[in-house]
């Protein structure tokens, strides 16, 4: 009897999991198929940081199916940081962007958005903790090296804004080493 209602329990368990993990994700049906826009901004191009950032994403168990070297236009910047025109730094911001090439680049797996987010740290590298892209490569918020979306319909509106249709739909080998 113990063990009967203890199995259900663990069934009720799994269950509840399995739609948090949906939850967690993209409205898409395959959960590890949530994507998110990922770029190393002009002063993490100059200081050589696009390996690592690269790297770190790789070695997570993440897959790229974009990235490009841009020049951006002030009106594609004004674009993506639309949501920040009313802020004071939004020009400098728009400068800062528009000073050099950008590596931007699309990820995809289970969470993505989130966990890119996690990786970066936080938007003033003072309060990123070591081990994160902003906690061990910088200082000032205004050079903080690396942009990522900050929400899965975010994600999707910045990738239709970078890349349009221009992403590469592939199954990387390591996925059933990566995914249980
Ligand atoms: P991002 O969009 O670049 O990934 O950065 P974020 O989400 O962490 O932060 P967000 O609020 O979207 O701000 C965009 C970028 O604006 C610059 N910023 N400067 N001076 C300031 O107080 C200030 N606040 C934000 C940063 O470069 C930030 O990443
Ligand atoms: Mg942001």
């Amino acid at each position: 009897m113990v063990a009967t209602l203890l199995s259900v329990l663990s069934a009720f368990n799994r269950n509840t999991n399995n739609r948090e993990d949906m939850a967690d994700s993209s409205s898409s049906a395959d959960p590890k198929a949530e994507r998110t826009f990922i770029a190393v901004k002009p002063d993490g191009v100059q200081r050589g940081l696009v390996g690592e950032i690269v790297k770190r994403f790789e070695q997570r168990g993440y897959k790229m199916v974009a990235g490009r070297m841009m020049w951006a236009s002030k009106e594609m910047l004004q674009k993506h940081y639309a949501d920040l025109s009313s802020k004071p730094f939004f020009n400098g911001l728009v400068e800062y962007m528009n000073s050099g090439p950008i590596f931007a680049m699309v990820w995809e797996g289970k969470n993505v958005v989130k966990m890119g987010r996690m990786m970066l740290g936080e938007t003033n590298p003072t309060n990123s903790l070591p081990g994160t892209i902003r906690g061990d490569y910088c200082i000032d918020v205004g050079r903080n090296i690396c942009h990522g979306s900050d929400a899965v319909d975010s994600a999707n509106a910045e990738i239709a804004l970078w890349f349009g249709s221009d992403v590469q739909e592939y199954t990387l080998a390591s996925k059933p080493w990566v995914y249980e």
